[in-house]
């Protein structure tokens, strides 16, 4: 028997070192969820502080504190790294690799998101978290040291995130298995692709707005200084220019998910595949042109606005076209109602009312009304938790076997599902109406008898719910690891080339790469009888990478540095900084050439 990656090797040192990319995608994933409960923590807070009327749980600046680092937390350190995980673990099985093009990087691009996360949730116990909201507009941001901790956290996570997509895209573009041509990957990778590119696109501008935040901050510089000659309104193009694209590369990859898990659950080819690509792609492009729309009310006159509100809109058009495409799927399949692929069904009509509710933001002139209030609040939240968060689970529930070899337990991820559908709907429909209503967004509390009180219990309440819902899904990844129904190597009768290997995995995935002979290949030759891939080269050596701690030290260094930063100790940050050119400098001169693995010609499986 092939020996899976988890079997040898699990030592502390080991996980640290390790440059796998499926050991890489684990570590992303959990830690992603650990920073999903903090922020959901942080959120469940603040939905007790406004659950009455002039409450005192907080003060105005915990608040303010909670709610920044909630944004920050949700989107930079527990969505993208859970979707990194899963790109992670299932890019290099869906497109019939052994690894990722750059392993090495891939584990530097993990540990700087790590201790980026990490210095800026220090900010808590260093004299405030900060406070300024997700989007740090100035001039406010400047008036608190937290933004010193948001910044720079943003800049070390953030190299590591654009590691990682030019990493993704390298490895989908060249590392494809002989006959994976572009328009026969799955949808996963192929949203995968996209949202790399718009991580390349959009992380400049963030990290050039960060950089101006920065020098005012740390040297005293007047980019926004409008008595100098500066301007506030520059740095909120700079972020939406950003802003707006990062939600959409969140989104994407869940749209993968779902059209992944879809077609396998409805037993049935993803309907209308080519014009999904291309709508992804569509999505991606558009998603640049739109930024303005956050800043409608800026002043920038009604031609301005007119323009960026129309093509606001024709981003429904793509998006109309998957939903309609998951619908066909559906139809006349053989529907399987596992949890996965519920959360997969669910995410359907949650989507579509963020759509819908987004459409209506960008009429400019109703936007007028609704801008900073709980509508918007409500809209995101309903992409972001009844979509993205649908599409995490439903990604948990059907990847799980093949992470850790073990099945989720079925019973209570229903329990999770069910939970998780009335806890977003009670918490984030009803805030449409407060919006509606006049409550505005970002205030820690509100005046009795004003028409908001029921809404916002109600909004609380929800919130419970929703919490209830994640510790299920915790419980049951615990109850899993001790006592789960082990799970064969094609548990749900899958579509894709990761079903096609043993769950979990050998450390090379791949003994022989397979050949690949139609879209959905594992599907094809299960279809023609065949019980494996045909393969498409002779049982050899493989060749593999070695593990290095380099990546963790090099990170290390960065996170030192930042601190000197801070708190203007020139000491630290060149202590920091020669760590990190240090071990970029021993990386350059010292050969690593990585192993080989032979193969056990009698098992006609490599031994490891
Ligand atoms: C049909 C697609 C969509 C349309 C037409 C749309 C439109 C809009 C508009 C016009 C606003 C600005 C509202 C205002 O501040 O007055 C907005 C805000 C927002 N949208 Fe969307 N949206 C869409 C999809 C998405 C997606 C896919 C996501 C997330 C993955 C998302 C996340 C957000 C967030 C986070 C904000 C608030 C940002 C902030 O001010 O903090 N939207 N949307
Ligand atoms: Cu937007």
């Amino acid at each position: 028997m092939a020996t899976s990656y988890l079997s040898k090797n699990n030592s502390l040192w080991d996980w640290l070192t390790t440059v796998d990319h499926k050991r890489i995608g684990t570590l992303y994933f959990f830690a992603g969820i650990l920073f999903f409960a903090i922020g959901g923590l942080e959120a469940l807070l603040m939905r007790i502080q406004l659950m009455f009327p002039l409450n005192d749980f907080l003060d105005g600046s915990t608040f303010n504190q909670l709610m920044t680092m909630h944004g920050t937390t949700m989107l930079f350190f527990a969505a993208t790294p859970i979707l990194f995980g899963f790109m992670n673990w299932v890019v290099p099985l869906q497109i019939g690799a052994r690894d990722v093009a750059f392993p090495f990087l891939n584990s530097l691009g993990f540990w700087l998101f790590l201790f980026g996360a990490l210095l800026m949730n220090t900010s808590f116990f260093l004299g405030g978290a900060p406070e300024a909201g997700w989007t740090s507009y100035v001039p406010l941001a400047l008036n608190y040291s937290g933004t010193d901790f948001f910044v720079i956290g943003l800049q070390i996570s953030g190299i590591g995130t654009i590691l990682g997509a030019i990493n993704f895209l390298t490895t989908i573009f060249t590392m494809r298995a002989p006959g994976m041509t572009l328009l026969r990957m799955p949808m996963f990778t192929w949203t995968t692709v996209v949202a790399s590119a718009l991580i390349l696109f959009a992380f400049t501008p963030l990290t050039g707005g960060l950089t101006l935040i920065m020098f005012e901050r740390l040297f005293n510089a007047s980019f926004f200084d409008v008595a100098a000659g500066g301007n506030t309104v520059i740095y909120e193009h700079i972020f939406w220019i950003f802003g707006h694209p990062e939600v959409y590369l969140l989104v994407l990859p869940a749209f993968g998910i779902i059209s992944d898990v879809l077609a396998t659950f409805s037993t049935k080819r993803l309907f209308g595949y080519h014009s999904m690509v291309f709508a992804t792609i569509m999505i991606g492009f558009i998603g640049f042109m739109i930024w303005v729309h956050h800043m409608f009310t800026v002043g920038m006159g009604p031609i301005t606005n007119s323009v960026f509100g129309i093509a606001t809109m024709l981003v429904g058009i793509p998006t109309g076209i998957k939903v309609f495409n998951w619908l066909f799927t559906m139809i006349g399949g053989k529907l399987h109602f596992t949890t996965a692929g519920l959360f997969a069904m669910s995410f359907i009509p949650n989507f579509l009312i963020g759509g819908v509710t987004g459409v209506m933001l960008a009429a400019v002139s109703a936007d007028y009304q609704f801008h900073d209030t709980y509508f918007v609040v409500a809209h995101f939240h309903y992409i972001i938790v009844g979509g993205i968060v649908q599409a995490v689970f439903a990604g948990i529930f059907y990847w799980w076997p093949k992470m850790f070899g073990r099945k989720l337990n079925e019973k209570l991820g229903k329990w999770t599902f069910w939970l998780m559908l009335i806890g977003y709907h009670m918490t984030f429909f009803i805030q449409h109406f407060l919006g509606l209503w006049g409550m505005p967004r970002r205030v820690y509390t509100y005046l009795p008898n004003q028409g908001l009180d029921m809404g916002n219990f109600i909004s609380s309440m929800g919130a419970i719910f929703m919490g209830a819902s994640v510790l299920l899904l915790v419980i049951n990844m615990i109850i899993t690891f001790f006592r789960g129904e082990v799970a064969e190597a094609d548990p749900w009768n899958g579509r894709t080339l990761e079903w096609a290997i043993p769950s979990p995995p050998p450390e090379y995935n791949f003994a022989q790469l397979p050949l690949v002979r139609a879209n959905d290949p594992w599907w094809h030759e299960k279809m023609q009888g065949n019980k494996a891939m045909i393969p498409a080269e002779p049982l050899g050596e493989i060749h593999m990478p070695n593990p290095s701690i380099l990546p963790l030290i090099m990170s290390l260094g960065l996170f030192i540095a930042g601190y000197g930063f801070i708190y203007h100790k020139l000491i630290v940050v060149i202590i920091g900084l020669a760590i990190t050119f240090g071990t970029m400098f021993v990386r350059s001169v010292v050969d690593d050439l990585g192993h080989h693995i032979e193969p056990d010609e009698k098992e006609g499986v490599h031994s490891v």
